[in-house]
């Protein structure tokens, strides 16, 4: 397995393009088994045709969801991008799509990105933040919140691509 990206420093999350069947190695992309969605590796669907994961939640009535992710290295105190391409159908509720960085030692949100909701094309998604001095190791997880609404039923589907954590 190859990850160019990852071992020249360009890009601190392993596989972020997806582009490689993801192992459940330390290092890789990890995906908990859930009633409420269902996550698979899509070959074309991705950005310009490549390979994407694709989230489809089934419309529970209210579930977190919190199941995929990825243990990353920071740079201590150094400035840091987050971005990562999504496109997303029908994403249902007040509560959409997002991604979160936590600091793995004190459970700390270091950034998290917009949420993303309805309907929307390939858009490419962007947030800066500062690396704490004091510890490296960083967990980066897609999520989305419990509705408050009565309709709040969440459904949808998410595609995911060119997920990247990088020093600048
Ligand atoms: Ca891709």
């Amino acid at each position: 397995m190859q990850d160019t990206d990852y071992e020249t420093f360009k890009n601190q999350v392993w596989n972020g393009h997806f582009e490689t069947e993801v192992s459940g190695g330390p290092l890789d992309w990890y995906c908990h088994p859930s009633d409420n969605s269902a996550i698979s590796r899509v070959k074309g669907e991705g950005f310009e045709s490549s390979t994407a994961l694709r989230i489809d939640f089934k419309g529970a009535d209210t579930p977190s969801f919190g199941d995929l992710g990825v243990i990353l290295l920071t740079r201590p105190g150094e400035s840091h991008s987050l971005s990562f391409r999504a496109r997303s159908q029908e994403i249902t509720s007040d509560e959409g799509v997002y991604f979160q960085l936590i600091e793995s030692s004190t459970g700390r949100v270091l950034v998290e990105s917009v949420k993303i909701l309805g309907t929307t094309p390939w858009t490419q998604y962007q947030e800066s933040f500062r690396a704490p001095p004091e510890s490296m190791l960083a967990r980066l997880e897609l999520r989305r919140n419990p509705s408050q609404r009565i309709d709040n039923r969440l459904s949808g589907t998410v595609w995911i691509d060119e997920v990247s954590v990088r020093a600048y």
